[in-house]
């Protein structure tokens, strides 16, 4: 068994979990924080048998999507701000091995 730990933008959560569930995936959603833009994002952590974590993996990433955000920096030394472009997404996948699964 595995555990996909997948980080999705907010605005593609809720395709990527109608998607996994008509599909039996279990999961479970975490409201999480990147670190770099400190804006919101989803994390699930969805429980799956060995030979399904591919058929997991498509779902997302048919389901999420990248998208070009503009972010400021700032140059200290002209105390002038430029704005940069940074594409974030789609979704950040982690597949972790289970040593043991229990529902008690
Ligand atoms: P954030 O940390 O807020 O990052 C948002 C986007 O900012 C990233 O998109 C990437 O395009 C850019 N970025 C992040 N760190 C950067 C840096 N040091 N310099 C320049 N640009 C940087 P994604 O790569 O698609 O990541 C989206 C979100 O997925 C991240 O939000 C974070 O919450 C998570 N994530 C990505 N990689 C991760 C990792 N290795 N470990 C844990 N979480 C990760």
């Amino acid at each position: 068994m595995k555990l996909i730990v997948a980080i999705v933008n907010s605005r593609d959560c809720n395709n990527v979990i109608n998607d996994l569930t008509e599909h039996d995936f279990h999961i479970t959603q975490l409201s999480t924080t990147g670190g770099f833009l400190r804006a919101g994002n989803k994390t699930l952590l969805i429980g799956v048998e060995d030979e399904r974590v591919d058929a997991a993996i498509e779902i997302i990433r048919k389901r999420s999507h990248q998208r070009k955000q503009l972010i400021a920096t700032t140059d200290a030394h002209v105390a002038v701000s430029h704005p940069m472009e940074i594409i974030v997404g789609g979704a950040t996948v982690f597949v972790l091995d289970v040593d043991q699964f229990e529902k008690l």
